[in-house]
């Protein structure tokens, strides 16, 4: 739907309006509909909303201001950094009566401490500009999401980013040490400490990352660095099916745990769209395969042992049968190529046509059946269906996507979502997995929440979220189902 001007202004009381335009200066507050139009509908292009304003704040004190006039004036916020959302988090709903508040102008690197290994970092910056900001200072930010170049640190810490490099360092929450919040009273949340240890209460830091900017906006944080690769291996294989991923795995881990810094899934359908809608990605194997991993080494020590370790492990996987062929990256221009075969798998399916996505996460030693069943599920549901899962198997996070029949009707296809996500939930759940493993809730899969969180545990949120934002006004209808 789109939004006119004219209701902007009507949603929006002209003293509040003042308010935020002193707060904001000039270009820190669009109102007209076609400034607003990229901010009010989500990277999928599923969700389209309006709102009353976008606010673009500078600095973290216009934005705790600008929460502080909203909260006054009883508007809702709906907290925006890259805007690269797969689950509707970011965009507002169509009443048009919420504020989109962008964090893109709160950009700036504030210091890198080489001793303590850590960045002190503002919410606009995009996960990109940080991770080549750790290089510069020879260090590494060990976060590598597919959306980096665009998704920021804000909203990758809102919603706890997971991605390539979990399987060693773990999810954005274990990057955190210290953290700067907005509170929807405007009231400022310094808990920028950056200790390794300080057990002085509730880790209050930890409620805000992962909430999905329904309890305040944060505006900077202290990242935990660690020191960069001096040598890094990788390397693509084909291999017969999810099982023969899994195994190859564990000899990866068996040999050198500390070793591995990626370990990627991709379908032989979803690399076969890559193939075919991404210019410039060319599979640099002989024969298109069932399922391929991506593999990652990487050291701070200098010198080839590293090599040496990935020769070793392929050889023997390929001695047995487990790998079926594979190629090593001989310089960082062919790392590059290889990464890029897996990074636009997003992109690639999005170019096939409607999509379901199922970010979901089961234990390792269950994503084979995983895998199986649900392809059964969803091949019996939607014929045709192209069933095209990827993602991070080392760490149990599949992306069981499903990309509508060729020359099939998008809109048809996307009325079936629920079917399609209920059919894989109900499996996920019987193998003791998680229906979002990575993604979040948004307002895409609210609705799961009472069956998957509920009785104590959803109430316990609803009761943090009442005590925090008792106006229920920070980022409305996302995470938490309606009552
Ligand atoms: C990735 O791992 C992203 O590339 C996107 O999390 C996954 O498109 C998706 O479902
Ligand atoms: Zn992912």
């Amino acid at each position: 739907m789109t939004a006119f001007a004219s209701d902007a202004a009507l949603s929006l009381p002209a003293d509040a309006l003042e308010q935020l335009r002193t707060a904001l200066g000039s270009g820190g507050l669009l109102t007209e509909a076609s400034d607003m139009a990229p901010f009010v509908t989500d990277w999928r292009n599923l969700f389209h909303g309006r709102a009353c304003a976008v606010a673009r704040p500078a600095t973290a004190e216009a934005c705790a201001e600008t929460l502080r006039i909203c909260a006054e004036h009883k508007i809702a916020v709906v907290p925006q950094g890259g805007n690269t959302s797969m689950v509707g988090g970011a965009t507002p709903d169509e009443s048009g009566r919420a504020l989109v508040l962008v964090t893109s102008r709160m950009n700036r690197v504030r210091a890198i401490d080489p001793i303590d290994q850590t960045m002190t970092i503002e919410a606009g910056v995009t996960l990109k500009a940080a991770q080549d900001a750790a290089k510069e200072a020879g260090l590494l930010l060990p976060l590598s999401i597919s959306s980096e170049g665009s998704a920021e640190i804000g909203g990758v810490l809102a919603t706890n980013a997971g991605g390539n490099n979990t399987v060693r360092y773990g999810n954005a929450r274990e990057l955190v040490l210290g953290l700067e919040v907005a509170l929807p009273d405007g009231r400022k949340l310094d808990l920028m400490r950056r200790l390794r240890k300080d057990n002085t209460g509730y880790a209050l830091r930890q409620i805000f990352i992962g909430s999905e900017g329904t309890l305040g906006l944060i505006t900077a944080a202290i990242l935990q660095l660690q020191p960069a690769p001096r040598s890094i291996e990788a390397a693509l294989c084909a291999v017969e099916s999810p099982a023969a991923a899994l195994r190859l795995f564990a000899a990866f881990r068996s040999r050198e745990p500390s070793a591995i810094q990626a370990f990627e899934f991709m379908s032989g359908v979803s690399m076969g769209l890559v193939n075919t809608l991404i210019p410039d990605a060319k599979l640099p194997l002989a024969e298109p395969a069932a399922a391929y991993v991506l593999v990652e080494l990487a050291s701070p020590r200098e010198g080839g042992a590293l090599r040496e370790l990935m020769e070793e492990a392929l050889g023997d996987a390929l001695e047995n049968g487990l790998v079926t062929d594979a190629v090593l990256a001989e310089s960082e221009a062919q790392r590059g190529a290889l990464w890029k075969l897996r990074e636009e798998h997003a992109e690639a399916q999005k170019r096939a046509g409607a999509s379901v996505k199922n970010d979901v996460s089961v234990p390792l030693s269950a994503i084979p059946e995983f895998i199986e069943r649900a392809s059964a599920a969803c091949e019996a549901l939607i014929p045709g269906v192209r069933v095209a899962p990827f993602g991070h198997i080392g760490d149990g996070n599949i992306h069981f996507n499903l990309v509508q029949p060729e020359g099939a009707d998008g809109a048809a296809f996307l009325a079936r979502d629920h079917d399609i996500m209920d059919a894989v939930a109900g499996i996920v759940r019987e193998l003791g997995g998680s229906f979002s493993a990575e993604h979040g809730v948004g307002q895409l899969k609210t609705y799961m929440m009472p069956e998957w969180r509920g009785g104590a545990e959803l109430d316990v949120m609803r009761r943090i979220k009442t005590a925090i934002d008792p106006q229920g006004l920070m980022n409305p209808g996302k995470v938490l189902p309606a009552l």
